[in-house]
């Protein structure tokens, strides 16, 4: 077993990103020691379980933990390679938070010895990495430090993004291709060899601060294109047209291609990423930032529209389905289903009904206000409005018969055969 050896490589943080990435090292034949500061996952690893819902996650970390390549802890512990994989939020101005990163920084010097490497994974603002350097290079001037020395450095720093997909996980960590940003070139060689071990997708080196810019890029250039799709909703409610068939028609189009319309975004990532690169260079991202308003706002949108339908229908109980910020996943993080079903349940109590498969309970937002979680087949029984906030593949897959009678408000766009007269009445502004 492990538990006496030194492991090769240190994961800090097992969230989303750093237990598949714990367990994906392990399985390349990497010992791993996995580093969290919540004893309860920590023991939940230990026993080979998972605390996160993800595809294929479970068998993965089940084999390498009983085989002894990965085990947990709340502790660092000396090791060839530290990769560090821990939240970085923003405060109440959209200010990035990176005391995490630093918090992981300081442990890790301590731990550091001639010939490691540390690796920065977290959604980072721009300079980030040199600021860990610059932090480890105080706590250890014993060591040369890259950038710094001016001869062969003792350890390698890098910055390397995931750009993983919650639900593909573990394919998408194998097989996306990767940017990795040394302090130095040599440090980006370094830590390319390292990725190489466990990632079949092209592995692009650069140098720190480009990395941390590109994962920054991505999810603000899906932020954006969400933005466009959401706005051509809300003007399609306005003027009385059906959004879906106006973008499908237009993605014919060799060179369109508009993303879907959606009750806003969520997650941990798009809706955060971008504040990052506003906060940077806040005279010069009109663009990013009006796409952030336009994204949240579209969550009012959806709760003006389904109340006003609400409102309308006197006594009808309603059932909001999906509560999740994206199909398929049990991830409730930042999720705008979830912010429209409170506010709708605290408002209209006992009448809304909410349909969540990945649920077992109804969050506390809901605490106090009347709503019940029911399953499909009894808001299908219940309920005479039908509001979809989340494209679940469960109810994606219920058949018109079941539905042609029910008001619907198709916030996601899953029922195209819906009958057009069950919508929300639209307010036609061309006379
Ligand atoms: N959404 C729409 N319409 C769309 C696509 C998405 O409304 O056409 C909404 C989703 O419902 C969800 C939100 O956007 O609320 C984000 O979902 P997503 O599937 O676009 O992305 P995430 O947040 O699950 O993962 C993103 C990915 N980034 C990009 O696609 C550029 C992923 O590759 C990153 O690794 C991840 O952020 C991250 O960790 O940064």
């Amino acid at each position: 077993m492990l538990v006496d050896k030194k492991p090769d490589v240190c994961v800090i943080g097992l969230g989303y990103i750093g237990l598949p990435t714990a367990a994906a090292i392990a399985r390349s034949g990497c010992r791993v020691l996995g580093v969290d500061v919540n004893a309860s996952v920590v023991d939940t690893i230990n026993r080979g379980e998972i605390h996160i819902e993800e595809v294929d996650l479970d068998g993965l970390v089940q084999g390498v933990v009983s085989r002894g390549m990965l085990r947990a802890s709340t502790m660092i512990e000396p090791a060839d390679v530290f990769v560090i994989a821990v939240p970085t939020p923003f405060d109440g101005s959209h200010a990035p938070d990176i005391s995490y990163v630093m918090n992981a920084a300081t442990n890790i010097a301590a731990a550091l010895k001639h010939g490691d490497m540390v690796i920065l994974e977290s959604t980072s603002p721009v300079g980030t990495t040199e600021r860990v350097r610059d932090h480890i290079g105080k706590l250890r001037p014993d060591l040369r430090i890259p950038g710094i020395t001016g001869d062969t450095p003792d350890i390698a720093i890098a910055y390397c993004p995931e750009r993983v997909l919650p639900g593909r996980i573990l394919e998408e960590l194998t097989n996306n291709d990767r940017s990795i940003g040394g302090i130095t070139p040599r440090c980006a060689r370094k830590a390319l060899t390292f990725y190489k071990r466990f990632v079949r997708g092209a592995c692009v080196t650069t140098d720190a601060p480009s990395a941390e810019m590109t994962k920054l890029v991505e999810n603000a250039f899906r932020d954006v294109n969400i933005a466009f799709a959401n706005e051509l909703s809300m003007i399609a409610d306005q003027i009385g047209l059906d959004v879906w068939e106006v973008i499908r028609l237009a993605n014919r189009h060799p060179r369109v291609n508009i993303l879907q319309p959606g009750p806003g975004v969520g997650g941990h990532c798009i809706a955060v990423d971008p504040w990052f690169i506003i906060h940077s260079a806040p005279e010069l991202s009109p663009l990013i930032r009006t796409a952030r308003n336009v994204n949240d706002g579209k969550i009012e949108h959806v709760i003006t529209r389904a109340r006003a339908l609400i409102l309308e229908n006197p006594g009808m109980k309603v059932g909001c389905m999906g509560l999740t910020f994206k199909a398929n996943i049990d991830d409730f993080r930042e999720s705008p289903a979830l912010k429209i079903a409170a506010i709708l349940a605290n408002q209209f109590g006992d009448r809304i009904q909410i349909i969540e498969p990945y649920a077992a309970h109804l969050p506390s937002a809901f605490n106090g206000s009347g709503a019940k979680l029911i399953d499909i087949d009894q808001a299908l029984q219940d309920c005479g409005m039908l509001i979809t906030l989340v494209d679940h593949d469960s109810f994606k897959a219920i058949p018109l018969a079941e539905r042609a009678s029910k008001i619907v408000y198709d916030v996601r766009g899953i029922w195209p055969d819906q009958p057009q007269n069950t919508a929300p009445l639209p307010l036609r502004l061309v006379s």
